[in-house]
């Protein structure tokens, strides 16, 4: 049923050394002013992997003193755009290359099967480096036919020096979403890593110099969210901030960067994303689907589809069917060959108090308890695997509602409102909820009754069902009869309290562009 005991107990050497642990300032690694460290710790087993730099808010000054004047006296936004688009393409050249030592980083950090970042994330990356290397020379304004004798033309301007915070769940990939559109129009960058994850980034920023970026145009801070990603989100000399992240850290940083300077902030947040099976659907395709959407990353997914609706003509059927296919998912040591399901990614216990930040696992499983205090039926999983590290059985609940219990409870004692089991709140762990439904307007009520908007699944054979669902479904994804498409021209990114504007595709590039609109008259307007 799962990896044994063994390969949990005794995990395998890791087959990479961690080369970078410093921040990344000027293009020079470089310690923490403070001089201070922190863990970086193995998930499969809570062992600490390296100890990397503490940057705090000195460290960004000292990053953003280099990015502005790297933006501000050149070369890099005063650079032929093809000069530009050579290196990002060389980047992506040298992602290639070094595709093994990075997936393995990534999976020794993040705890995700090996087979995953290798063949699926470190590509994914090349594949982003290619697309916004395709855009650096293709970024230009309009010409206005304005009324009057005037000659207007917009100019698209790199908004300057950008601030990019970024989670733990795909540190890569993340890295990537942020850094590519920046550079295609010619931003300079301080990036702060996620405490729990620095090693893969900065390697990967290590091998953008490699392939010739200039100095201080990308700096990459490791380090905590209260001390550095703080000051970067209210720096007065960072033009433009990017966070992917909570949503309650997310409403935190957009209004450091309001109260600042009044800068820019994108962002990409939590969600509850349903995933709604209809009566005429492939029942075995679609509980497969849904199972990929719910457990796909250890469950660790912004976009999960962690609120699976089905029809009441096929519920018992595709409860069956999913606690199957959850029993028999392959868990344990991710860098064994066949894993599907690693560790879930865990801080050091001496991290976890931070200013809005959970421990993970702990999380999963008082939601887990919760739910099953509710009243929920158990049908796999429940529990911690193993006595070693963090990995979590694949759970699955059918029969969940918005129960009473909960709110009752929740009433009487506030503090337990926090890990209420009432399938709203992220939980962000391999926890998949099944929900019956009777028809399409119950369904529809049901799925967009919550905060988050970020994306939705939709099994159908049909193709009106599809469209109406399609239209009435808020969220900024919508994947009919697929789901989990991450495609670099596509845009990604939130309704609701899931944040605000687009990641990825045409729609990334305007984070990261002013436009100037320039009117010169006309001296002879008859022609
Ligand atoms: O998030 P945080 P955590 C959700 C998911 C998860 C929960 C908590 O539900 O269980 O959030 O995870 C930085 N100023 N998502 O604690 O705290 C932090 O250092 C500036 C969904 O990891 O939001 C890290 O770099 N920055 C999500 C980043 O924010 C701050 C992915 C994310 O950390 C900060 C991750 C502060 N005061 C978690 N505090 C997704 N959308 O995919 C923290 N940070």
């Amino acid at each position: 049923k799962y990896s044994t005991d063994v390969a949990i107990e005794n995990p395998v050497d890791p087959p990479v050394e961690v080369k970078h642990t410093q921040l990344l300032i000027n293009g020079q690694f470089v310690d923490a002013a403070s001089g201070k460290s922190f863990p970086t710790l193995d998930p499969r087993t809570g062992d600490v992997i390296a100890h990397v730099a503490e940057g705090d808010a000195e460290d960004i000054n000292r990053a953003v003193a280099a990015a502005r004047k790297a933006f501000d006296e050149g070369p890099w936004p005063k650079m032929t755009a093809y000069e530009r688009q050579r290196i990002l393409l060389r980047f992506a050249d040298l992602i290639e290359k070094h595709n093994d030592e990075l997936a393995a980083l990534e999976t020794w950090d993040n705890g995700k099967p090996y087979e995953q970042s290798a063949k699926l994330e470190v590509p994914m990356l090349t594949r982003l480096m290619r697309y916004y290397a395709g855009w650096a020379d293709k970024i230009h304004g309009l010409t206005v036919p304005a009324d009057g004798p005037y000659h207007v033309q917009t100019l698209h301007e790199p908004i300057g020096v950008a601030g990019q915070v970024i989670p733990w769940n795909f540190p890569l990939l993340m890295f990537g979403w942020k850094v590519g559109p920046a550079l295609a129009c010619g931003n300079t960058i301080v990036l702060k890593t996620a405490e729990q994850t620095p090693l893969s980034a900065i390697f990967a920023a290590n091998l953008l110099h490699e392939a010739g970026l200039p100095p201080g145009v990308l700096n990459v801070i490791s380090g905590f969210g209260p001390a550095a990603g703080a000051a970067l989100a209210s720096h007065m000399d960072v033009d433009k901030f990017a966070f992917t992240g909570s949503t309650k850290t997310g409403q935190f940083v957009h209004e450091l960067a309001s109260r600042s300077n009044l800068k820019p902030v994108t962002s990409e947040l939590g969600g509850k994303s349903p995933f709604i099976v209809c009566e005429d659907a492939d029942i075995d395709k679609a509980v497969e689907l849904a199972h990929y959407a719910l457990f796909f990353n250890q469950g660790q997914c912004c976009c999960a589809g962690s609120r699976t609706f089905v029809h009441e003509r096929v519920y018992d059927e595709f409860v069956e069917k999913s606690k199957a296919l959850a029993l028999k998912r392959a868990v344990g040591d991710p860098f064994l060959e066949g894993i599907e399901q690693g560790p879930q990614k865990e801080k050091h216990c001496s991290l976890k108090i931070t200013q809005v930040s959970n421990a993970q696992f702990e999380k999963i499983l008082k939601y887990i308890k919760s739910g099953v205090e509710s009243g929920a039926t158990l049908e796999a999983g429940g529990e911690r695997l193993g006595n070693k590290g963090y990995y979590i059985k694949p759970t699955v609940f059918s029969n969940v509602k918005v129960f009473l219990l909960v709110i009752i409870t929740s009433c009487i004692f506030p503090q337990r409102l926090r890990y209420g089991y009432n399938a709203k709140d992220e939980i962000f762990g391999p926890v998949q909820s099944i929900f019956k439904y009777k028809d399409l307007d119950e369904v529809i009520r049901r799925a967009n009754a919550t905060h988050y908007g970020l994306a939705a699944g939709v099994f159908t054979e049909n193709l009106d069902t599809a469209n109406t669902l399609t239209r009435a479904l808020r969220a900024g994804s919508v994947w009919v009869n697929c789901f989990n498409i991450f495609d670099a021209t596509i845009p990604m990114g939130g309704y609701k309290m899931s944040g605000h504007g687009r990641e990825k595709g045409i729609y990334s590039l305007e984070n990261y562009l002013q436009v100037k609109a320039v009117v010169t008259p006309l001296k002879n307007p008859a022609w």
